[in-house]
């Protein structure tokens, strides 16, 4: 029998790799993202496990986000596996000093882009009755931290609208899940800070951050629970993080 199908956003780095790498055991893999070259590199390195096509769009831009996941061909079609996880912070500023340029990425990407890919996916799954819907939250989701506010505003909205999911998908038997990350070393601290490789480093200094293959470990998890099982969210910190806002360094 055939794998099922995942579609995991974000799949050129951190997280969302991680991510394919793991269920490429048990899945068929549908992988997103705009740098096609990365995407191109793991589907290669991939391929000899399962099944992988790409798709290499820009989750901002509605009509392109709905081209691409048109242009699937039939057998990609029955996805029973979404993991909304392109997202990123951009910047770290006071409320009163923030860019509205980056304003607009975070919650066009964190918010906009995630509901845009899953309006064209949920259908399917409502005609099959069938599906699960992994959507990658945050700690900032949970609890707002000085400088995060538009960053956690995105990750509230995504909690928002997992718990909408849940609630509106509930007569179709597709299942829900929110994962709920603290800090997590990847190249996110790098877009946030907009390339400068040291402040991000910095970020993941005297203490053991968790990695990406920790959250694709919880991914796993949930989506190979028993189908009458749905984990409905995971907050998943690393050991020296107590909060958004306390983090046990050179402790
Ligand atoms: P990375 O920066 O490593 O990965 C972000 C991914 O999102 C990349 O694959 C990137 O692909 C994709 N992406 C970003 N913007 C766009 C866009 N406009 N269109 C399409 N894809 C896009 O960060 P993480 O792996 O850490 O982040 C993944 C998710 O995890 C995000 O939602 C983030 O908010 C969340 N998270 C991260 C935590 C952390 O500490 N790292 C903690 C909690 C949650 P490309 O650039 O190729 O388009
Ligand atoms: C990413 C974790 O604490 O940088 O969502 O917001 S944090």
């Amino acid at each position: 029998m055939n794998k099922p199908i995942a579609l995991i956003t974000g799949a050129t780095s951190g997280i969302g790799e991680a991510t394919a790498r793991v269920l490429a055991a048990s899945h068929r893999l549908i992988l997103c993202g705009r740098r096609t070259e990365l995407l191109n590199n793991l589907q290669e390195e991939l391929q000899g496990d399962t099944d992988v096509t790409t798709l290499s769009f820009d989750i901002r831009e509605r009509i392109e986000a709905e081209q691409a996941l048109d242009s699937l061909d039939s057998h990609w079609q029955n996805i029973e596996v979404l993991i909304n996880n392109a997202g990123n912070a951009h910047g770290l500023d006071f409320i009163q000093e923030g860019s509205v340029e980056d304003w607009e990425a975070m919650l066009d990407i964190n918010v906009k882009g995630l509901l845009y890919v899953s309006k064209k996916i949920l259908p399917g799954m409502i005609a099959r009755k069938k599906g699960h819907v992994v959507n990658i939250g945050s700690i900032a989701g949970k609890e707002v931290y000085p400088k995060g506010n538009v960053y956690c505003a995105s990750k509230f909205a995504v909690d928002a609208i997992t718990q909408g999911m849940r609630l509106d998908l509930n007569p179709y038997g597709i299942r829900v899940t929110e994962i709920k990350p603290g800090l997590v070393n990847t190249e996110f601290s790098e877009v946030r800070f907009k390339g400068d490789k040291a402040r991000a480093a910095g970020v993941y200094e005297g203490y053991e951050p968790l990695t990406a293959p920790d959250i694709a470990d919880t991914v796993r998890y949930v989506v190979l629970a028993p189908p009458h099982v749905t984990i409905a969210e995971m907050v998943v910190l690393p050991t020296a993080q107590a909060s958004a806002t306390l983090v046990n360094k050179n402790g």
